[in-house]
C-alpha cells in the first residue's frame, strides 16, 4: 500500500497525446519485419514435419504449367508473377516456421498508376460485348507491339499509326479497342472516382481474371496478406498458387466527418494507423503484428487484438467489403453506411472466413476519433482470483474510459525478459504471479487521472493489486506494451511452441493453464496470457523441440476441456490448417445424439448441423473448392 502510494505519487503523470503517438510509431511494432530468404532457409531446419504429410493432396487440382505462367504474365506483367524458388521460400512458410508448403508460383495483383493493360481492356470489352469480337486475341497481338501498357495517349496514337500494316479486320478491332481505352481514360479522369474505382478497376479485374482462370483450370489458391497468421492458414499446404495482396495497398478515401476509411486489402495495419493519426483518428483494432499484417488479412481472420475490448469486433466496425469469388465474379458490398438493413448482410460471411470463400480486395471501415488522454498502468496481482476481481471492479468504476485489460502470468514475463531485447521488468523488486496492463482512454485529462488514481489506490488497499506503476511518459508506456506484445516473439525465440487461442469463461480460464502444468510436468513451460477483458486466453506451451509425445498429452485434452466448459477453440486466430478438423469441438459435435441448447436437451436430429451448413455455403460459393483448400473446414466436407 505504502509502496503504491510512493510509486504513484512519484510516477503518476499524465502523458496522453504523446503516449498515443509513441504507441503507434512504426519503430514500436514488435513484429515489424519480413524474413529474408536467407533467414528463411535456415529456419526450415527448425520447422517440424509439414502437416501435409497427414493430408492428401486433392487429386482434382491441376498442377501449374508453363502455359499457366505465361497466362498470368499476360494479366499481371512479368514482375508480378513470381516463380523463382528462392523468392518463394518466405511465402511458403508461416511466421511460426511451423507450416511449410511447396508452392511454385506467387501472384501479386498490383494497384497501379500505369495505364490500363490491354488484356484488361480486352476483358472489359469482352464482357460488354459478350464475346462478339475475338477482342482478347487482338488485344494480345496489339500488346506485343505496345510492350504491355499504354504509356500515354500520344504513344497509343503512334501505335495506331504503326498498325496500318495489319489486315483490315484486325485494324477495325484495334480501332474499337483504342476507342474503348479512350473511354476508360475519360471516365476515370472525369467521373466520380469512388464509383469507378479508378485504378482500382484495373486491380479488381486482375484479381477477377486470376481467379476466373484458376477456377477454370482447377488450380488451388491460397490468399496471403502479411503472412502473420498463427494457424497455418496463410501458406500453401501443397502447391497451391499464392495470391499475395501486398501490392494492393492504396487508400481509396477517408471521410473526416464520419471517420469512414475505404482502402485496398493489402494496406499494412500500421500504415493505416499512421495515415489516420494525421487525420485525428485511430484504427478500431491493434495487434502486435501491426507492422506486417494487412487489413484484408485482419478482416479475413476477424482479428481481435488489444482494442476489441473498447471498440468491439470487426463484425461491428467493417461497413463494407469488395470480394472476388472463386469464379472471378465480383461481390460489391463496399458500402459506407452505418445502417443498412436491406436483406441479409452478406459481408459477414467473409469476415473471419480465412480466405475460404473469396478474396477480399477492398474494405470500408469505421474508425473512431483519436482521444487526447491515455493512461497505462502495469500492475501486479498475487493470484488469478485478484485479476478477475480487478477486471470486474475496473469495468464498474472506470467503464466509460477503460480501453484495454490484458494479462500475463509470471512465466510469460520471464520469457520476455529473457528473450526480448531491451525488455525490462517495470516492477523489478519482486516477482509476482500475475501482471495486468490496464489502459484508460478519454478526453478529460484531469478527471480521468483523478478517477484512475483513486481506483488504483482503492484496489491496492483492498488487496487486489500487490504492486503497480503508472507510465509516466511515452517511453515507459511503450516499454510496458512492448512486454505484452512481445510475448509471442519471446515464445518463438524460446524454441518450439504449441499455441491455443481459447475463449473461456473468465473464472475458469486459468484452471486450464494450471491443469496443463500438472499434466505436462517439467517437460514443458506452460504459459498463460491474453485479452482478459475479452475472456480470451492464449495458452502457449513451450518446449525445446517439437515432440509428438508432448502433443499427444496436450491434444485432444485441451479441446475437450474447452468444449466441456462451453468455450471456443478459436477466439481470434481462426481455424486455418491447424484446427480445420477440430471445428466439431466448438460447433455441431459429431458424435452426440443429444444436444444441450441453452438449458434444454434436444435430439440432434432436430437441430441444424452448423458445420454442414457452413460446408454448403462453401460449396455454393466455391464449387471446385479452389480457395484455401484443407483450411477452416474438414477437407472431406469442403469439396
Ligand atoms: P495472413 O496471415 O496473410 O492470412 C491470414 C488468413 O487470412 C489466411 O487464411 C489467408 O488465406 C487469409 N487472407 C489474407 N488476406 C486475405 C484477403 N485479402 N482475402 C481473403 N483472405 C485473406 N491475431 C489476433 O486476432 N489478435 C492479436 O492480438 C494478434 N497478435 C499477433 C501478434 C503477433 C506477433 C503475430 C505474429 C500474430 C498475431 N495475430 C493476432 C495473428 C495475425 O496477425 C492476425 O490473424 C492477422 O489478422 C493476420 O493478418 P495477415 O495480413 O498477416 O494475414
Ligand atoms: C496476442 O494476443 C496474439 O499476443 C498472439 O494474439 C497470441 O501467440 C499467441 O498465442
Ligand atoms: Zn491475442
Amino acid at each position: 500500500m505504502e509502496k503504491w502510494r510512493a510509486t504513484s505519487r512519484h510516477l503518476l503523470r499524465h502523458f496522453s497525446k504523446d503516449l498515443f503517438d509513441r504507441r503507434m510509431s512504426p519503430s514500436f511494432g514488435t513484429f515489424n519485419r519480413q524474413l529474408s530468404s536467407a533467414e528463411a532457409v535456415d529456419l526450415v531446419l527448425l520447422s517440424f514435419v509439414s502437416v501435409a504429410t497427414t493430408i492428401q493432396r486433392n487429386p482434382l487440382f491441376s498442377s501449374i504449367s508453363s502455359d499457366d505462367i505465361s497466362h498470368f504474365k499476360e494479366i499481371l506483367g512479368e514482375k508480378n508473377v513470381i516463380h523463382d524458388e528462392e523468392k518463394l521460400v518466405t511465402a511458403n512458410m508461416d511466421w511460426m516456421r511451423k507450416y511449410k508448403g511447396s508452392s511454385k508460383l506467387m501472384l501479386q495483383p498490383r494497384s497501379t498508376e500505369e495505364w490500363i493493360s490491354l488484356s484488361v481492356v480486352a476483358e472489359w470489352i469482352d464482357c460488354a460485348l459478350s464475346g462478339v469480337w475475338p477482342l482478347k486475341k487482338a488485344a494480345l497481338a496489339f500488346r506485343k507491339v505496345n510492350s504491355i501498357y499504354f504509356q500515354s495517349l500520344v504513344q497509343s496514337f503512334n501505335l495506331c499509326l504503326r498498325i496500318s500494316e495489319m489486315p483490315p479486320h484486325s485494324l477495325f478491332i484495334m480501332i474499337r479497342l483504342f476507342l474503348q481505352a479512350l473511354c476508360l481514360f475519360a471516365s476515370s479522369t472525369y467521373c466520380d472516382s469512388d464509383k469507378l474505382g479508378n485504378y482500382g478497376t484495373h486491380l479488381i479485374l486482375q484479381v477477377s481474371q486470376i481467379l476466373k482462370y484458376c477456377n477454370s483450370r482447377c488450380l488451388a489458391v491460397v490468399p496471403q496478406g502479411g503472412n502473420t497468421g498463427l494457424v497455418g492458414g496463410s501458406v500453401p499446404v501443397f502447391d497451391e498458387v499464392i495470391i499475395n495482396t501486398s501490392s494492393m495497398s492504396k487508400i481509396v478515401s477517408f471521410d473526416k466527418v464520419s471517420g469512414i476509411l475505404v482502402c485496398e486489402a493489402g494496406c499494412i495495419l500500421e500504415n493505416l494507423v499512421s495515415f489516420l493519426d494525421n487525420q485525428g483518428f485511430i484504427m478500431p483494432l491493434d495487434l502486435g503484428a501491426k507492422g506486417s499484417c494487412q487489413i484484408g488479412g485482419n478482416v479475413s481472420t476477424n482479428a481481435g487484438g488489444l482494442r476489441l475490448f473498447r471498440y468491439g469486433s470487426l463484425h461491428g466496425n467493417v461497413l463494407g467489403l469488395e470480394v472476388v469469388l472463386a469464379n472471378g465474379t465480383v461481390l460489391d458490398m463496399l458500402r459506407t453506411l452505418r445502417k443498412d438493413n436491406t436483406g441479409y448482410d452478406l459481408k459477414h460471411l467473409f469476415i473471419g472466413s480465412e480466405g475460404s470463400l473469396g478474396i477480399v480486395s477492398k474494405v470500408s471501415i469505421l474508425t473512431p476519433p483519436k482521444l487526447s488522454s491515455v493512461n497505462l498502468a502495469f500492475l501486479a496481482c498475487k493470484d488469478y482470483s485478484s485479476c478477475q476481481k480487478l477486471l470486474l471492479a475496473a469495468k464498474r468504476k472506470l467503464g466509460e474510459i477503460l480501453s484495454a485489460f490484458e494479462f500475463l502470468d509470471t512465466q510469460a514475463l520471464d520469457l520476455v525478459l529473457k528473450h526480448l531485447e531491451g525488455a525490462r521488468n517495470p516492477l523489478p523488486t519482486s516477482m509476482h504471479n500475475f501482471y495486468i496492463l490496464m489502459e484508460t482512454t478519454g478526453s478529460n485529462e484531469s478527471y480521468e487521472k483523478e478517477k484512475l488514481e483513486a481506483f488504483l489506490l482503492h484496489s491496492m488497499e483492498g488487496g487486489l493489486i500487490s504492486d503497480g506503476v503508472l507510465a509516466q511518459d511515452i517511453n515507459q508506456a511503450s516499454s510496458f506494451w512492448h512486454i505484452r506484445e512481445g510475448v509471442p516473439e519471446a515464445l518463438m525465440k524460446a524454441g518450439a511452441v504449441y499455441k491455443y487461442d481459447l475463449s473461456l469463461p473468465v473464472e475458469k480460464m486459468y484452471d486450464l493453464v494450471e491443469e496443463m502444468r500438472i499434466r505436462l510436468g517439467p517437460a514443458a513451460n506452460v504459459v498463460g496470457y491474453g485479452h482478459l477483458g475479452d475472456s480470451n486466453l492464449h495458452l502457449n506451451i513451450s518446449t525445446p523441440q517439437y515432440d509428438d509425445a508432448i502433443l499427444a498429452q496436450i491434444e485432444p485434452f485441451v479441446y475437450e476441456w474447452t468444449s466441456k466448459h462451453h468455450g471456443s477453440i478459436s477466439a481470434e486466430h481462426g481455424l486455418g490448417l491447424m484446427k480445420a478438423d477440430k471445428i466439431f469441438y466448438s460447433k455441431s459435435p459429431e458424435t452426440v445424439s443429444i444436444i444441450l441448447v441453452g438449458s434444454y436437451l434436444l435430439p440432434k436430429s432436430l437441430c441444424v448441423d452448423i458445420v454442414q451448413l457452413m460446408a454448403s455455403i462453401k460449396r455454393l460459393l466455391d464449387p471446385n473448392g479452389i480457395l484455401n483448400p484443407y483450411k477452416v473446414l474438414p477437407p472431406f466436407l469442403a469439396s
